[in-house]
């Protein structure tokens, strides 16, 4: 042999912002973005990965290894198999519009999937200028409910730019996926949390060699405070496909607390007698409205 070839690869850290199909964008340390496919035997990386690559040509390179997770939402795919949406999420926030009305039965659903996969939910509320006060009213107590089983909720106008800097407040250093029903104002909050969101989307239509940017993939936005927002427009649906009765049971937090105290220790709370959980309801501790929902979606469960 005349010359050994060594050429040794650097190994590079970085993190998945764009998944467009077969490839991905990848941001290194310094905030510049390489189109990667991945190594053939890795499995698929998510947006939010953290990832180590190696590059191959001047603006690509390859997946090599996907960097512990802390957390993967996953959202069924054809013939039983999941999908990665988002990884190391810290939180869901899930958007509800006030007009024309809160659809409780779709905010439990997604609150299910949030104790489900273990992310902390925040509910916002859009479209408070809309309110008059009947519905005023109506909403809080709706609401209510909910701050009383600690799960938070912030209201806002987008529209009016109101309640914002709150929201923001509660993204600053989270990896946050926004979701909600198509109308209740996804874009119009991401548009006001993100100023530069233009910029970032051409950059990474650029990185990505496709020009436009399509709609279907999964992008990571930077929250000009610190923190990231994960957009996946297929996410609507992640719903009740992977979640069993027990871990619809468990889905909800004041049926789970109660599950312990009753008789059988596999209880669904529908027909089983010295449920605590159906006591519960009966004497009011438990919200009615909620258990049943809760008998609802155990209806909608594809069993
Ligand atoms: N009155 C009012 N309208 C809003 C508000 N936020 C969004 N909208 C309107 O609701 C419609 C749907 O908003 P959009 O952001 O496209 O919803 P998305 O489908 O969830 O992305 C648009 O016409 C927005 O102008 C708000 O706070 N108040
Ligand atoms: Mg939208
Ligand atoms: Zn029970």
């Amino acid at each position: 042999m005349s010359q050994a070839k060594t050429v040794t690869q650097t190994i590079l850290k970085g993190r998945v912002v764009a998944h467009l199909g077969k490839a991905l964008i990848v941001e290194d340390d310094e905030g510049k973005t390489a189109r990667c496919m991945k190594r053939t035997q890795l499995e698929q990386p998510a947006v939010g990965d953290y990832v180590e690559w190696m590059r191959t040509e001047h603006n690509a390179g390859r997946v090599e290894k996907i960097l512990e997770r802390q957390s993967l939402l996953s959202r069924p795919a054809k013939n039983g198999k999941t999908r990665p949406v988002a990884a190391n999420l810290n939180q869901i926030v899930v958007i509800l519009a006030v007009k024309p009305n809160i659809d409780p039965l779709l905010l439990d659903q997604y609150l299910v999937a949030c104790e489900f996969q273990d992310i902390a939910p925040l509910i916002v509320l859009n479209k408070i200028d809309l309110l008059d006060a009947s519905a005023r009213e109506e909403t809080n107590k709706l609401i209510q409910i909910y701050k009383d089983l600690n799960y938070e909720v912030l209201e806002v106008s987008a529209k009016e730019l109101s309640g914002l800097d709150a929201l923001r407040k509660r993204l600053q250093n989270e990896t946050s996926l926004l979701v909600g029903q198509s109308g209740v104002g996804k874009s119009t909050i991401t548009n006001a949390l993100l100023p530069d969101l233009e910029l970032q989307t051409k950059t990474l239509s650029t990185a990505s060699g496709l020009g436009k940017h399509t709609t279907t993939s999964s992008t990571l936005y930077k929250l000009p405070e610190g923190g990231d927002i994960i957009d996946s427009p297929g996410v609507n649906i992640f719903g009740l496909a992977n979640i069993t009765e027990q871990n619809l049971a468990y889905g909800f937090r004041e049926i789970r607390e109660l599950a312990e105290q009753c008789k059988y220790s596999n209880c669904l709370h529908v027909k089983e007698p010295k449920c605590a959980v159906k006591d519960n309801v009966a004497n009011g501790n438990v919200s009615e409205q909620r258990y049943l929902r809760y008998l609802k979606l155990r209806d909608k469960l594809a069993y």
